[in-house]
């Protein structure tokens, strides 16, 4: 087979230590594998003696052969040839690739593993057929690993590779893919220019108690685009479009009265039940990562606030995004104070690592740690001065959308959103919002809430969250009995409940105050 027609989609890593492949049997496991869709074969024995992995090599070479997917051996170049496989897969510090090429010949399959921009780069210009990228997460199976790039460290790989013009070169990435997740990654890692062609897995499937049952659903999973995305295509988004567009998805969500759960802050539990309650949709403040798949089930949108965030807060946080993800219900991160304590960069990193957000919300400090900006000084959890002009700030949220392929807002006095193609700014709003306890974290609410209706375009949903909420807020103001923070906040919910009653009786002139460009 030429190793262009090769498909990396479903790539098995065999692994025959205890702790992954148990008492089952190596040889029976990869069967069961190739038979359940696993594409191409990578047999990785660290240990074993040569005679012993030339045996095993021949015996899985029957196996895949007779299936019509390759087999490669790792490291290994002189067990490749003893066993006449299709290839192998060298590390960094194993034999080069243009040696290898030299032994095995045009026609082998010779995959290397990349981890940084240079060794993708190196390694496309020596004629490597793929490149194994990664590591992607955290993963116990291989010691040693070096660093954990994420799905954003894999797409730049594919960028670079794409603009230095090896199109050609096939790509997988591993470490830490599983079911859970692999859709995800899979859609985070494309770039524009150049998409992954598989995932390469270890314990995923040689772990499994049916190895089979595994590829099949990876296989699937594989093939289809994660729950969340939607088939949107980006039109372009006018100032008009949104503001005839927003009162009649207020209307919408008020009238399906779809439920926002809200795993929030100890701080405003209380005002953003209010919040969702005046906005029109249901509100459930639960902290409980337990019963996340059940009120999954019921079609509303989920809300994280990092804001008073333990240890066990985050596996709540990340059963329930897990459960939202699986059935593509709408997703909101604030991470509150992201930078201002290492446990809760940990907490972000943690959470953008386990899974989709489709907003991911904060003010100028939470967005730079969130965008990955080393060395962010953030003191408590209050917005602070802005270090950034607005122009740089427009670059950040635009490239950050981009690269995660979300939402972004950076809130401020002038907020800035982006789904990484169509950017706005929002001048609408009033002081006191940054006089009072709870303002950016309801502010998630109301998105969230308006994501719940609006699920085709959710920079759209966002859009009327944010108008709706920052004209309550100005229309509240400048009311007669407002004479501060404190009498602000009733009239705040007063003025979102009547907008949201102005849009159920078609009443669409409160949006024609959006001051958005
Ligand atoms: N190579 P699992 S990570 C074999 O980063 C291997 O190069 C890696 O195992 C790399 O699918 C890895 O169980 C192990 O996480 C992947
Ligand atoms: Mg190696």
């Amino acid at each position: 087979m030429p190793s262009k027609d090769v498909d990396y989609s479903c790539y098995l890593v065999t692994d025959s230590t205890p702790a992954i492949l148990g008492d089952k049997d190596l040889v029976a496991v990869v069967k069961a594998a190739v038979e359940g869709g696993a594409t191409i074969v990578q047999y990785r024995d660290k240990t074993s003696e040569t005679a012993e992995l030339v045996q095993v090599a021949k015996q899985l070479h029957q196996i895949t052969k007779r299936a019509g997917v390759p087999l490669l051996i790792n490291d290994r170049v002189d067990v490749a040839l003893a066993a006449g496989v299709e290839g192998v897969h060298v590390g960094q510090d194993d034999l080069d690739l243009k040696t290898t090429r030299r032994i095995l010949g045009p026609d082998a399959i010779i995959g290397i593993t990349a981890n940084t921009l240079e060794e993708a780069l190196e390694a496309a210009r020596d004629g490597a057929d793929y490149l194994g990228i990664g590591t992607v997460y955290a993963t116990p199976t291989k010691e040693n690993t070096k660093s954990i790039i994420g799905a954003a460290g894999v797409q730049q790989i594919l960028t670079a590779l794409a603009s230095a013009g090896h199109d050609e070169v096939k790509t997988v990435a591993i470490g830490g893919i599983n079911a859970r997740n692999v859709q995800r990654i899979m859609y985070q890692c494309a770039s524009p220019e150049k998409k992954l062609d598989g995932v390469a897995v270890v314990s995923a499937i040689m772990a499994s108690d049916d190895p089979k049952d595994a590829t099949q659903h990876l296989c699937k999973l594989i093939s289809q685009p994660p729950p969340f995305v939607t088939p949107v295509s980006r039109g372009k988004l006018t100032r008009d479009e949104l503001v005839a567009k927003a009162p009649v998805i207020v209307k919408r969500m008020a009238q399906a009265k779809p439920l926002c759960h809200n795993m929030t802050n100890l701080v405003v539990q209380n005002f953003a039940a209010n919040v969702a309650l005046a906005v029109g949709s249901s509100p459930i403040m639960s902290n409980n990562g337990l019963e996340a798949a059940d009120l999954a089930a019921l079609g509303g949108s989920l809300v994280i606030n990092m804001g008073t965030t333990t240890p066990e807060m985050r596996e709540n946080h990340l059963r329930a995004l897990a459960a939202y993800n699986a059935v593509g219900s709408p997703t909101l991160l604030d991470p509150v104070g992201a930078g201002a304590t290492a446990h809760r960069r940990e907490g972000v990193k943690a959470l953008m690592a386990g899974g989709f957000f489709d907003v991911i919300k904060g003010n100028e400090g939470e967005i730079r740690t969130v965008s990955g900006a080393q060395g962010v000084k953030q003191h408590g959890v209050d917005s602070g001065a802005s270090q950034l002009s607005l122009e740089d700030r427009i670059r950040l949220v635009k490239g950050t959308a981009a690269r995660e392929r979300n939402i972004i807002l950076m809130t401020g006095s002038t907020d800035v959103i982006s789904d990484g193609e169509r950017t706005f700014t929002i001048n609408n709003g009033h002081p006191y919002l940054g006089e009072i306890t709870g303002s950016g974290c309801t502010l998630g609410t109301t998105i969230a809430s308006m994501m719940a209706a609006e699920r085709e375009d959710k920079l759209l949903a966002a859009l009327t969250g944010i108008l709706m909420y920052e004209i309550a807020a100005e229309r509240a103001g400048v009311r007669e009995e407002v004479k501060g923070p404190g009498t602000f906040v009733p009239a705040f919910i007063d003025e979102l409940y009547r907008i949201r009653q102005e849009c159920v009786n078609n009443e669409t002139r409160w949006a024609q105050t959006a001051k958005v460009d």
